[in-house]
């Protein structure tokens, strides 16, 4: 199966993504033919610092290996590194209908957040994501929850696309887990958890022990004491159950009978202590790779490589299918 996802380079890795996709990506990686981009052409919805963002994009390269991506296993590389991505946005950008654009719940949310700056980069934001995977033919598509919908759309168009031009792009699946793939935040759980809503509704991947036990012991918690799995009643504790299963590596009703007669302080407690230990080995290797510049400068060029020599045959059929002329 060939697999594609992708993140934004700019704000932290938290553990909400870390649960809901790069832990799938982790796995994929020895089973499929994955290709994973750090979407630099994406976060330019919001206007970033052109010194800052170089340094953002590189270090989330590093994050991610640092978290268990193997270059030697699956295809990392930088979306603006392969000029399909926009070129194919554009094509797709003449399909689709303005109106199937304004009712996604990103869009929506993003524009009520930047009133200042709602740029038609952020009202297109799917489109270019839908070139994203569908220029590698990928079938599967590892994300979180909040995804579904942009994936929808991203079938949407290539069945468009089918149907006008001829059979040419693969309906891609969504890749989701049951456990995991809509973590909250921890200071309103009923909300996803957001690297934009401010750092104590999040834990990065490489936070410092001290900062990791500080966020869970102010973590909103639910009214009563027990400790039991219910996301309507109690979404602050539910959360943190997921969480501390996960990590674990154990049934929400394992960590539920763990903590039977304990009050949330316990819980919060012993799951701080539980990511300061899972965590470490992050850290340190994110403290390693810094050092390693020309060894990451290598990994991108060859994931650029790979990945155009993927995205340019299927610009070369899309061209072909709506009569673009060649040289
Ligand atoms: N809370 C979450 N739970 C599970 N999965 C999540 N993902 C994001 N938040 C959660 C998944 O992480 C992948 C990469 O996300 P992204 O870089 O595209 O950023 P995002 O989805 O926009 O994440 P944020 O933190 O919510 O960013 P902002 O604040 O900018 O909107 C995706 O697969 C996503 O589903």
């Amino acid at each position: 199966m060939r697999v594609l996802s992708g993140i934004q380079p700019t704000g932290q890795l938290h553990i909400g993504n870390y649960l809901g996709a790069i832990q799938q990506w982790v796995d994929l990686q020895t089973k499929h033919d994955c290709f994973f981009a750090v979407v630099d052409l994406h976060a330019l919805t919001v206007q970033q610092d052109p010194k800052e963002f170089g340094r953002a994009t590189m270090e989330k390269v590093i994050e991610l290996i640092s978290a268990g991506l193997d270059p030697e296993k699956c295809t990392i590389f930088l979306q603006s590194h392969v000029k399909e991505h926009a070129e194919l946005a554009w094509i797709f950008n003449t399909i689709t209908p303005v109106s199937e654009l304004e009712r996604m719940t990103q869009y929506k949310d993003k524009s009520k957040k930047n009133k200042e700056n709602i740029n038609a980069g952020l009202l297109t934001y799917p489109i270019l994501q839908a070139a994203d995977i569908l220029l590698y033919q990928a079938q599967g598509v590892p994300i979180g929850k909040d995804q579904i919908q942009h994936l929808e759309l991203t079938r949407t168009i290539a069945r468009k696309f089918n149907n006008l031009y001829g059979n040419t792009f693969v309906e891609p699946e969504a890749l989701v887990l049951p456990e995991g793939a809509k973590i909250m935040s921890l200071v309103e759980p009923k909300k996803k958890m957001s690297k934009s809503d401010g750092a104590a509704s999040y834990v990065s991947l490489f936070e410092e022990p001290e900062s990791i036990r500080k966020k869970f012991m102010r973590a909103t918690t639910d009214a009563g004491k027990e400790i039991t799995y219910n996301p309507a009643k109690k979404p602050g504790v539910s959360n943190l159950l997921v969480m501390y299963s996960l990590f674990a590596e154990q049934s929400i009703k394992d960590t539920e009978k763990q903590f039977q007669g304990k009050g949330y302080a316990a819980l919060k407690k012993e799951e701080a202590e539980l990511l300061i230990d899972k965590l470490e080995p992050f850290r340190k290797k994110k403290k390693e790779l810094q050092s390693r510049d020309l060894y990451l400068k290598e990994v991108l060029k060859r994931g650029a490589e790979k990945a155009h020599s993927v995205a340019s045959q299927t610009m070369e059929a899309v061209r072909s299918k709506l009569g673009l002329l060649s040289l």
